[in-house]
C-alpha cells in the first residue's frame, strides 16, 4: 500500500511530503517533479504569488544514487515567499470569508485569528501532493500506463469535447484547453470577474491509458477504485463534484443507452463505447478511465461578500487576502496527480513487491494469464 501525509503552510518555510510503500529500484530524479510542479503553477487567471513562487522539490530520503531504495521518500518545496512573511507582525483577521474554510475552522479548532486556518487550508498544499503523484506516474509509467487531463469548462464556457484529446494543443494553452474559440471566451470571462472584483471555477476531466482490468476491487466498498478516486479528487481544495464515464448523464437514459457492449478481437476483450469511464463493479475493465472535477469558484473575492466579524458579531465584509481569478487549470494538474497516486496504489495493491522486479514480474504473469482467458 502507498500512502502519504503533506505538511506546511502556505506561507510557512517549506511544504514537506512522506511517500511510503514506492517500491525499490525506481528510477527518480529530482527534474521528473520539478517539471510536474512547473505545470501546476500556470494557467491564465493566477494571482501574484505563482511570480514569487519557482516550486523546485528536494529529495532527502528514499532516494539512493538516483533509484528509490523502499524506504520513505522525502520530498521538501521551500516556498521563496517564506522570507517576506516570517518577520510581519500581521493583525488578526476576523471577517470569515463564505466558501473558504475560515468559519467552520475557527470554530472547530477554537481559533481566534482566522490566519491560523487559512495558511494550512490553502491550496498552495497542493504542490506537496503534485510532487507526491509525481513520483506515482514515475512508477505507473514503467507499466505503459499514463495520465493526462484538459480544461473541459471555466465559468459556464464549455470546449467542445471532440478538440479535447489533442495533448500537444492543451499543454500550448494557457487554461489547458484544446478548443482555441473557448479559450478566449473563457478568458474574456477571466478579464470580467477581475474587472468585477470576482471570481470563477470550472470542470477539468482526467484520462489514464493503459490501465490493466482488475483494479480495484467489488469485494469492499472502500476497495471500489471509483470510490477511491472520487475520494482522492473530492480531497482536493474547492471541488465540489466528481463524476466517472457518463456520471450524472447515466442516470437519464435507458440501460441499453448506458451499458457498454462487450466484443472480442485480437486476443482481446474490447468495447466501442466507454460510458463506464473504464470501471465497472470498482473495478478497471482494461478501457481508459475518464474522470471529472467540478471545481467552484475561488473563495477569496475583492469584491466580499457580506460577512459576520468573529468578535464583535456585527455585520462586515469577508476579508480579502491575494488569490488566484481561477485556478482549473492548477486544479486539473492535481487532479492528475491524485489520480495517479490512487492508480499507484491501486496497482501496487495488486501486484505488490517491495522491489521494482517483484511488482514486474507479477505484473507480467497477470497480463499472460487475463490474456490466455
Ligand atoms: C497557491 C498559493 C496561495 C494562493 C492560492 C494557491 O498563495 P497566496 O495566498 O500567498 O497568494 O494564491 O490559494 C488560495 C488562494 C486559497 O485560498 O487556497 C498555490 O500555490 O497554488
Amino acid at each position: 500500500m502507498i500512502k502519504f501525509v503533506t505538511s506546511g503552510e502556505s506561507h510557512g518555510k517549506c511544504l514537506i511530503t512522506v511517500l511510503e510503500g514506492i517500491p525499490a529500484g525506481l528510477t527518480l530524479s529530482v527534474e521528473h517533479i520539478d517539471q510536474e510542479l512547473f505545470r501546476r503553477q500556470q494557467g491564465y487567471g493566477r494571482g501574484g504569488r505563482m511570480s514569487i513562487e519557482k516550486d523546485t522539490a528536494e529529495i532527502v530520503s528514499g532516494v539512493r544514487t538516483g533509484k528509490t531504495t523502499g524506504a520513505p521518500i522525502t520530498l521538501i518545496i521551500n516556498n521563496k515567499d517564506w522570507v517576506n512573511w516570517k518577520d510581519r507582525k500581521l493583525p488578526p483577521i476576523t471577517m470569515p470569508r463564505p466558501g473558504h474554510a475560515d468559519l467552520a475552522g475557527v470554530l472547530k479548532y477554537g481559533l481566534k485569528d482566522i490566519r491560523d486556518v487559512l495558511e494550512r487550508a490553502s491550496a498552495r498544499e497542493t504542490a506537496a501532493r503534485v510532487a507526491a503523484g509525481a513520483v506515482c506516474r514515475k512508477l505507473l509509467k514503467e507499466f505503459g500506463l499514463e495520465i493526462f487531463g484538459y480544461v473541459t469548462e471555466v465559468a459556464g464556457i464549455t470546449a467542445v469535447p471532440s478538440k479535447l484529446n489533442q495533448r500537444a494543443a492543451i499543454n500550448r494553452s494557457l487554461l489547458m484547453t484544446a478548443d482555441k474559440k473557448a479559450e478566449n471566451a473563457m478568458i474574456k470571462e477571466i478579464e470580467r470577474a477581475k474587472r468585477n472584483g470576482d471570481s470563477v471555477g470550472g470542470v477539468f476531466e482526467l484520462k489514464a491509458i493503459n490501465v490493466p482490468p482488475g483494479l480495484g476491487s467489488y469485494v469492499s466498498w472502500s476497495s471500489r477504485l471509483d470510490a477511491r478516486l472520487a475520494c482522492g479528487l473530492m480531497g482536493l481544495q474547492a471541488i465540489k463534484g466528481v463524476e466517472i464515464g457518463l456520471g450524472f448523464e447515466a442516470a437519464k437514459r435507458f440501460g441499453s443507452r448506458v451499458h457498454d457492449e462487450i466484443f472480442y478481437g485480437k486476443k482481446r476483450f474490447y468495447r466501442k463505447t466507454n460510458n463506464c469511464g473504464g470501471i465497472e463493479g470498482g473495478m478497471s475493465n482494461g478501457e481508459t478511465l475518464i474522470i471529472r472535477a467540478a471545481m467552484k469558484p475561488i473563495a477569496t473575492i475583492s469584491s466580499p461578500l457580506k460577512s459576520v466579524d468573529l468578535g464583535t458579531k456585527k455585520a462586515v465584509k469577508a476579508a480579502v487576502e491575494r488569490a488566484d481569478i481561477c485556478a482549473v487549470p492548477a486544479a486539473c494538474v492535481t487532479g492528475e496527480a491524485i489520480v495517479a497516486f490512487e492508480l499507484a496504489n491501486a496497482f501496487t495493491d495488486k501486484f505488490g513487491g517491495d522491489c521494482l522486479m517483484d511488482v514486474s514480474s507479477s505484473y507480467k504473469a497477470y497480463i499472460k494469464r487475463v490474456r490466455n482467458t
